[in-house]
């Protein structure tokens, strides 16, 4: 590379500089002698710009004449230096073509684009239509206390019914030596949570995880997720239920679908329930039908008034408020609804089983 000069500006130094200039650029075949022509001829000590610091020594007419000249060579130097930094990438880009055997016309690798696992979208589907129907979304914690798993919901200790659920306790004692914490069987205790926290009018859903000592079968997981529904207020009846559990099966299964309640046992409510839909798969016909098992109709959840010792033990008056409240399995609901055979296929995680949601 040719040093600076610290001759004096003029045409011909400037044409002679130029001239030099391209030549060499034209034989420079990598970026950093790209870089290293720059600094030489453009950078704050490159030749040309010593040259344009000399044109305050000129008089005034050369000064002109020159100047112009050096701000012409200076836009002539840039091209060139651009063009030169495009033939390089070429060249580059088509010497690792031939060597590195990279076929740049190849489609790029498709990044896989993930999605909600199936019952995500159906517990979303259900609190959809809920909150549609004025209901708002809470939750609440997975490990809970016996207190409002089992007493809240007037299951006190040694009540039979406690053998409904089978409990995953946790590993904890207080001091008279009891198990007061586990893995919540059902999300019925958030009923009374909500309601020691808030006052009536009172209505939500609960969406969220429950956990039983249950051997797993076709129908049975040992966690699975659950719905929980309340509503309290004054006035409210049975016939509040039903018209709004029909027009959530109306809008999960279909404007056609009949529903059908019949008496149920669960300690936290009275009268109890449990709510059917007659079978989309044979249109109520029974006849061989695998999803109703010939029945005709298929379970889709607990449900019922509120007991009153559940209201007076979070300190509403029964007398005065009544609710009510339904529990029911999101995991069952999508396997009716896209005919899945097996519940144990959710969390199997098999892609081939997912990916067709
Ligand atoms: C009843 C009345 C109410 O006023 C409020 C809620 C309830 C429901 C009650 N807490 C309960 O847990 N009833 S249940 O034991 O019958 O479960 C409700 C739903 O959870 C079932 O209909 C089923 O869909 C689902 N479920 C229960 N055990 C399951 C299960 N899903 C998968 N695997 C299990 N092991």
């Amino acid at each position: 590379m040719t040093q600076p000069t610290s001759e004096p500006p003029s045409s011909q130094t400037i044409e002679r500089l130029t001239r030099e200039a391209v030549d060499e650029l034209s034989k420079l075949g990598t970026y950093e002698e790209l870089e290293t022509w720059r600094v030489a001829y453009l950078g704050r000590r490159g030749r040309l710009t010593l040259l344009l610091r000399g044109l305050s020594g000129l008089d005034i007419d050369e000064r002109r004449l020159v100047g112009s000249l050096a701000n012409e060579a200076k836009g002539t130097l840039e091209q060139n230096l651009e063009r030169r930094s495009a033939e390089i990438d070429g060249a580059e880009l088509a010497t690792s073509a031939s060597q590195d055997k990279l076929d740049v016309t190849l489609p790029g690798r498709t990044t896989p684009v993930g999605r909600l696992h199936p019952t995500t979208q159906i517990v979303r589907e259900i609190c959809g239509v809920f909150s549609d129907l004025g209901f708002s979304v809470v939750e609440g914690p997975e490990v809970e206390w016996d207190h409002y798993n089992f007493e809240m919901l007037n299951i006190p200790r040694g009540h039979p019914a406690r053998d409904m659920w089978n409990t995953l306790w946790v590993d904890y004692q207080n001091e008279a030596g009891e198990q007061p914490m586990l893995l919540r069987t059902h999300t019925s205790p958030m009923q009374a949570r909500v309601m020691e926290s808030s006052r009536p009018p009172i209505r939500v859903v609960v969406p969220g995880k429950c956990y039983r000592y249950e051997a797993t079968d076709a129908t049975h997981e040992w966690h699975f997720y659950q719905v929980e529904g309340l509503a309290v207020d004054e006035g409210i009846t049975f016939a509040d239920l039903k018209g709004t559990l029909y027009e959530f099966a109306r809008r999960l299964f279909g404007e056609d679908r009949k529903v059908r309640f019949r008496c149920d046992y669960f300690p936290f409510v009275e009268p109890g329930v449990d709510m059917s839909i007659d079978c989309f798969a044979c249109e109520g016909e029974g006849d061989g039908c695998r999803i109703c098992r010939d029945s005709g109709w298929i379970e889709i959840m607990g449900a019922g008034m509120v007991h009153p010792k559940v209201l007076a033990g979070v300190g509403y008056d029964p007398e005065k408020y009544t609710g009510f409240a339904f529990g029911l399995g999101p995991e069952r609901i999508a396997m009716l609804k896209y005919g899945i055979e097996d519940i144990r296929l959710f969390y199997a995680n098999d892609l081939r089983f997912l990916r067709q949601f």
